[in-house]
């Protein structure tokens, strides 16, 4: 029997995470989540779920929480997940993005909480937009928003915390992740979930810059399942990894795949690329494939269920 403690387990990561979870019957799951990006829809109706609705910068709450809850497993989620939102609202970014959580790992250690991994997830935005690819784990890194600089604060702060007070972390990396339950609702949510939603509805769909810059889209399934795998891995600690499909594809390529298999057409407009936006980006993954757990579901196979599960 495993206790699991989710921040950010309401939104599309976190609750794709907390259902993997539940398959088995001997888990028991907290989630941490202000609902300002995640849904409580999200939550799957379960008597082994407790759900709190509070922000994790609520310093006293959280450190509470944490000396209570005899948590195994700690995952970091939560966030504000988006890089122009964080253009936007530079300081509301850090207090959620790496402020909360160093009270979180501060707290595990003066307090002398024992858990068995705590898992934080950082964001290939570090690598910025230097012109290497693929990007590995050990390239020199350039975070060019709030957004970035907060992801690798505080993924170096948890690998700090990891081997100067001998405490088992791991980080990881997330390049572009789609697929069921990601909220196509805000401005700054995945571009592929608010591409499926203007499919859906026949809403116009807003291009920022010409559509050829590239990503490397990860199907959800797979995120959950690696990051349960590193949970469960212990030589899997202090130590970061990219997570991602490993392959390069322009957000042109993907307009053409969904309106393939919505069989509808993309009313497409354009604007100018967006402030900090990065033109190219893909992983390599060699470090992470390591693990047997890792699994890479092709694209045209996650837009599929995707576009199935809407
Ligand atoms: C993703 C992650 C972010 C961070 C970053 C690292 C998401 C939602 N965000 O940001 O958390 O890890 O990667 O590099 O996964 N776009 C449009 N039209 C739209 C929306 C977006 O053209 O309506 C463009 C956008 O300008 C960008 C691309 O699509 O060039 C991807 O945008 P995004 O917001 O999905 O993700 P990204 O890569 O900025």
């Amino acid at each position: 029997m495993s206790s699991y403690l989710v921040t950010g387990g309401a939104g599309f990561i976190g609750s794709n995470l907390t259902e993997l979870l539940l398959t088995d019957p001997d888990n028991t799951i907290t989630i941490v989540d202000d609902l300002s990006m995640g849904l409580r829809t999200n939550i799957p109706d379960s008597s082994r779920i407790t759900f709190y609705e509070h922000s994790i910068t609520d310093h006293a709450f959280m450190s509470q929480l944490l000396m209570e809850g005899q948590f195994d497993y700690i995952v970091l989620l939560a966030a504000v997940a988006s890089v122009a939102d964080s253009v936007e609202r530079p300081y509301a970014t850090h207090q959620v993005n790496q402020e909360a959580n160093l009270n979180i790992i501060e707290t595990l250690r003066t307090q002398k909480i024992a858990f068995k991994k705590l898992f934080f997830a950082s964001s290939a935005a570090v690598y910025g937009d230097s012109p290497e690819l693929p990007k590995k784990e050990n390239m020199a890194v350039k975070p060019l928003t709030q957004y970035a600089v907060d992801k690798f604060a505080t993924e170096r702060a948890v690998l700090n915390y990891g081997r100067l007070y001998d405490m088992p972390m791991v980080c990881t990396r997330f390049f572009n992740v789609y697929g069921p339950k990601q909220n196509p609702k805000s401005p700054y949510s995945g571009v592929l979930s608010i591409m499926m939603d203007a499919l859906e509805a026949d809403k116009p769909f807003t291009f920022f810059g010409d559509g050829e810059q590239t990503r490397d889209f990860i199907y959800v399934g797979d995120v959950v399942h690696a990051i349960r795998g590193l949970l469960e891995t212990p030589s899997a600690r202090d130590d970061v990894f990219n997570v991602a499909n490993g392959k390069q594809t322009s957000l042109n390529q993907v307009a053409k795949e969904l309106e393939k298999l919505t069989s509808k057409k993309l009313h497409a407009t354009h604007k100018a690329p967006r402030l900090g936006d990065i033109r190219d980006s893909y992983a390599e993954t060699a470090k992470l494939d390591q693990f047997d757990f890792m699994t890479h579901t092709p694209l045209a196979e996650g837009l599929a269920k995707y576009v199935a599960s809407v």
